[in-house]
């Protein structure tokens, strides 16, 4: 047949993949590069679940970019010159994409590597390229390769396999086994032990390989170049008496080095089906003894065992080599492959600089790690928000009745009503037609010193005058004297006379629970001084969260003083006021779209138009000011 006659691949052979494997294809193009092809094998993929588009691989250090069609039709037609396909399709879609692929005459090679495609549909399909004259490579197989010209898929394994053995250029063994996995294992023995490798298939270890074994042996006869024969065989099957019989009557007259693997089903007193579908002895014939047997008896090279391989095909090459049959070459250096990055990383060959610095989570293993402690630990030991908290905030297991507290602060701050700033924003954005994280962050982005924020400033004030042993008073006055407002000071309606319930709950706790308080002592000695000047200059909700959090810091046990401080300094202590406040701030949100509330707009007798025109005109006369 014509496959038994043509070369499958040469140096400018062009090829499709079917499939997504952008692996597969980068390890096709740094084959070509290792062989000096003159450009790559690849020229198109296709996969039918994105639209057309393209896919950046490299071409030694440059970078490339191969079209991916859609539609089959679209690709054949714009790279018309290709003419072998390589199929990743699944077992589920090989059927139909072959043979939509032998409606383009074009394709004269289709490999398919996916495994267990029904029994008869191989059959049709094989019927089929008989009748248009296609070669099939497989199913279930790594495909083949011949170095210097092509590789399909995956076959002979990362480049460096590929190097070592020296599959970059043609040698004088081909080779034709069924087993993907036992052809890499050639492809090293034959390196070892020759002048290298011409070709080598792997035809799949199905009942019904698209091609043969003596497809390729017959090809292998054709070509001058090729100077000997390598045939792995195994249990299962008769194709090797065919062999036989073309050796018998002249048919293949090079030398052959031949092997039946599964010689150890004689061991087993049950039959034996081997990892292959065919790899079953149905008769004796077909046991891989018997094959070994005949093949021996018609003066093929047959080793005692698969050990004795190598020695066998390196004594049948020395003859050839004697012989003047086969002249060794000096090799020649490859052209080198940048290593992928991952890969020598793996290797421990490169190192880099990492960009980013992180020690408060890992995701990395096989459980995620918050502050170096297990997730399953967190909820077995019941640790709650607050601890969950203190280990991604503070990297510390606080006590609990620090965890406590933290949850206590996410509690009472959680919502103020739609009135306070923050909410209103939340609402006006939703109103507005945005969607949740837009008027979530609407809301946060009002936090700052008179709303919400002022938790690290009060606890920075407090501590400073504190430290600085200022009595109570002299702190206020000084502020006064400087013009500052004493942060965490102050309420827009909470007041002496109606007091704050969420400082009063918090207080109650603190004073209980904390080892010692006494920053928030010296604070309440300050709103004593303030409240005696304006009633609603309590120590508000900030301030109290602000200076009850310098206490817990510096007297839990767990830091040190300055660690305690650089929390402060870093602004750590308002995070717990904008964590709790995006509860309420959610809330907002949910509540208006429930509500279907509409766009808001401001009423215009609730804005005060002080125009500057009107300003200037009325500049004469100051009493209208
Ligand atoms: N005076 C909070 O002011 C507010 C003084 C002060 C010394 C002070 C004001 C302030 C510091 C920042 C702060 C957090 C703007 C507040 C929060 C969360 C919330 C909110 C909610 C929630 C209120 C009247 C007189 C003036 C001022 C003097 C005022 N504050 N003196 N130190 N800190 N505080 N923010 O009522 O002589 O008459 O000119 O900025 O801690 O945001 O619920 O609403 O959960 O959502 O507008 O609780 O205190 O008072 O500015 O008219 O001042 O008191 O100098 O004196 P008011 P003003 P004078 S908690």
């Amino acid at each position: 047949s014509d496959i038994q006659t043509r070369p499958l691949f040469t140096k400018t052979t062009k090829s499709i993949i079917w499939g997504m494997q952008q692996r597969a294809v980068q390890g096709m193009l740094d084959f070509d590069y290792v062989c000096s092809r003159k450009e790559p094998s690849v020229v198109a993929m296709i996969y039918p679940f994105t639209g057309d588009h393209k896919q950046k691989f490299y071409w030694g250090h440059k970078e490339i970019l191969i079209p991916v069609y859609k539609n089959m039709a679209d690709c054949m037609k714009k790279h018309s010159s290709a003419d072998v396909l390589v199929s990743f399709a699944s077992l589920r879609s090989a059927y139909e994409s072959t043979v939509e692929t032998m409606n383009y005459p074009q394709i004269r090679t289709i490999a398919i590597i996916a495994e267990g495609i029904p029994e008869n549909l191989t059959r049709q399909l094989i019927k089929m390229a008989d009748e248009k004259g296609v070669s099939i490579i497989g199913p279930a197989t790594v495909g083949g390769v011949k170095p210097g010209c092509f590789k399909i898929g995956n076959t002979g394994g990362m480049l460096d396999n590929i190097l070592s053995s020296k599959l970059y250029r043609p040698g004088s063994v081909a080779y034709v086994s069924r087993s993907g996995g036992m052809s890499n294992e050639l492809n090293n023995i034959i390196a070892l032990n020759t002048n290298g490798v011409y070709e080598g298939v792997a035809i799949g270890g199905d009942r019904y390989p698209g091609t043969t074994f003596m497809d390729h042996i017959m090809r292998y006869q054709t070509e001058p170049d090729v100077k000997m024969i390598v045939l792995l065989g195994e249990v299962g099957g008769v194709e090797e008496y065919s062999l036989i019989s073309a050796i018998e009557k002249g048919e293949v007259n090079k030398p052959v080095v031949a092997w039946c693997i599964g010689t150890c089903a004689k061991m087993f007193t049950s039959e034996v089906q081997f990892g292959h579908a065919g790899a079953c002895a149905n008769a004796e014939a077909e046991t891989a003894e018997a094959k070994n047997k005949a093949l021996k008896a018609v003066g093929v090279n047959v080793p005692h065992s698969f050990d004795e391989l190598g020695t066998v095909i390196r004594d049948v090459y020395k003859q050839l080599v004697a012989d003047n049959i086969i002249i060794p070459q000096p090799e020649v250096t490859p052209p080198t492959v940048p290593m992928d990055f991952t890969w020598a990383r793996e290797l421990g060959l490169i190192r880099k600089p990492a960009s980013f610095m992180t020690s408060i989570c890992d995701e990395r293993g096989q459980e995620l790690l918050y502050a170096g402690i297990p997730i399953t630990d967190i909820f077995k030991e019941d640790m709650g928000i607050g601890g969950v908290l203190s280990l991604l905030w503070f990297q510390r297991r606080l006590p609990k009745y620090a965890t406590k507290f933290i949850e206590m602060c996410l509690m009472v701050t959680a919502d103020h009503g739609p009135a306070v700033s923050g909410a209103h924003n939340t609402i006006v954005c939703a109103r507005a037609g945005k969607d949740l994280v837009s008027c979530l962050a609407s809301g946060l982005l009002t936090i700052g010193d008179r709303f919400g924020g002022a938790l690290d400033a009060a606890a920075k004030q407090f501590s400073d005058a504190y430290n600085s042993q200022m009595i109570p008073m002299e702190f206020v006055n000084t502020m006064r004297k400087q013009g500052k407002l004493i942060m965490g000071i102050g309420h827009r309606v909470k007041s002496i006379n109606n007091p704050d319930m969420r400082v009063v709950i918090l207080k109650d706790y603190a004073k209980k629970n904390f080892p010692s308080s006494p920053l928030l002592d010296y604070a309440i000695e300050v709103e004593k001084i303030t409240t005696s000047k304006k009633p609603n200059l309590i120590l508000n909700v900030d301030g109290f969260i602000g200076v009850a959090f310098v206490d817990l810091l510096n007297n839990c046990g767990c830091f040190t003083r300055e660690e305690a401080q650089e929390f402060v300094e870093v602004g750590a202590l308002n995070g717990l006021f904008v964590l709790g406040r995006s509860m309420g701030f959610i809330g907002h949100f949910l509540d208006q779209k429930r509500l279907k509330q509409g766009l808001y707009r401001h009423p215009w007798d609730d804005i005060s138009y002080v125009m500057p025109e009107t300003m200037g005109l009325m500049g004469t006369d100051t009493d209208n000011i």
